[in-house]
């Protein structure tokens, strides 16, 4: 029994033992099947993510080959962008010269107005000498005793109440037209576009928009979209303006002191400024004339004032910026503008040069002396 139990217990041991192997056969068999799901499902998943790698990293490359393109074409657009900023600082430059002190806080009289004493009316005449202006150079300044309705000479060359010429050197201005004042498109002989190449070579603006009002000159670009408005950051337009400020002078309530330094009375002073420019109603150069208020009685060793302007006048107050000549005035009549007026001494007529810089306060006062 105990044999047979012993041999019961083995067979029972066996047949357990062989139970567990087929379980661990099995097991094994379902884990191999599992491993080997799990290894495919890995693989698959491996090369899914390869796969997926591999998008992105053409994604990756398309962005930046994107990415770089724009970034390309912004490049350019900004650097159109600044170049068109740059012209219009070249413009502006170009019309009222250099606004910062050039040295030692001495500043320069420079530009389009300071050379011609008006604004220029299209770009084209920023570059080629209009048919109307001289060339550059001293110009000895012309008194008229009787100036047309503007202020500006008319002549007669002879006879009674003819034009004066102030020939001695002091009085002398450099006058006229010395440009191009503005650095030309290069390659080209009469261009200056915008950064974005707007407008055609026969356009007397080239492409920009040139508003000039009675006090205020604009000029503009289109921008890219090559045409006014737009909203984009390149596609706003952008513009200078030259304010009054920039390219005249008020010359209202400016004072001329006259001091009296010879041993002889001397009546009837005036005094007038003598600037150069185009006359706006027959588009000639000319010298333009206004006249301050008049001194009747000035004695040996006494000073008086005279202010501009004189109230019969009704000229424009308005001067270009540039260097203009004061000239002292003998008004017998004491009727302004008449034929009798001439500068005073009449051999060698007391003038000095007077400076007008943008931005600037005119001197309450500037002095003539009879030596
Ligand atoms: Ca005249
Ligand atoms: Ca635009
Ligand atoms: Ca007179």
């Amino acid at each position: 029994m105990g044999e047979r139990n012993g041999r019961s217990m083995i067979h029972m041991n066996l047949q357990r033992s062989n139970q567990s192997q087929l379980w661990i056969g099995l097991h094994r068999a379902f884990s191999r099947a599992r491993f080997i799901h799990h290894a495919r499902a890995l693989l698959s998943d491996t090369r899914g993510l390869t796969l997926l790698e591999l998008l992105v990293v053409v994604f990756i490359l398309a962005a930046i080959a994107f990415t770089t393109l724009s970034f390309t074409d912004n490049a350019d657009s900004q650097f159109r962008y600044e170049e068109t900023q740059r012209r219009l600082e070249m413009i502006r430059r170009a019309i009222v010269g250099d606004e910062q002190p050039a040295f030692a806080g001495q500043r320069l009289l420079s530009g389009y107005v300071v050379d011609t004493g008006v604004r220029p009316t299209t770009i084209t005449s920023l570059i080629e000498q209009p048919p109307s202006f001289d060339p550059f150079g001293g110009k000895a300044p012309i008194f008229d005793p009787v100036p047309d309705a503007n202020g500006f000479n008319n002549g007669p060359t002879s006879g009674a109440g003819a034009e004066i010429v102030l020939t001695n050197p002091e009085a002398t201005l450099f006058k006229g037209f010395r440009g191009p004042y503005v650095s030309l498109t290069p390659g080209t002989t009469r261009e200056f576009r915008d950064g974005w190449g707007n407008g055609t070579t026969s356009d007397p603006d080239f492409g920009w928009i040139v508003t000039a009002g009675s006090s205020i000159t604009t000029i503009q670009s289109v921008g890219a979209d090559g045409q006014p408005g737009g909203s984009g950051p390149f596609d706003q337009d952008i513009s200078t303006e030259i304010r009054e400020t920039d390219w005249a002078q008020d010359i209202t309530g400016l004072q001329v002191r006259i001091v009296n330094s010879s041993p002889t009375t001397a009546n009837d002073l005036r005094a007038s400024l003598l600037v150069y420019g185009i006359n706006p109603t027959t588009l000639t150069t000319g010298w333009f004339r206004t006249t301050t208020t008049l001194l009747t009685t000035l004695t040996p060793g006494d000073a008086g004032f005279v202010t501009f302007p004189d109230p019969s006048l009704s000229l424009s107050t308005l001067l270009p910026i540039g260097q203009h000549l004061l000239v002292l005035v003998h008004d017998g009549d004491t009727i302004l503008n008449t034929t009798d007026d001439e500068p005073f001494p009449s051999a060698n007529p007391e003038t000095k040069r007077l400076s007008f810089f943008p931005h600037t306060v005119l001197p309450d006062t500037v002095e003539l002396i009879i030596q």
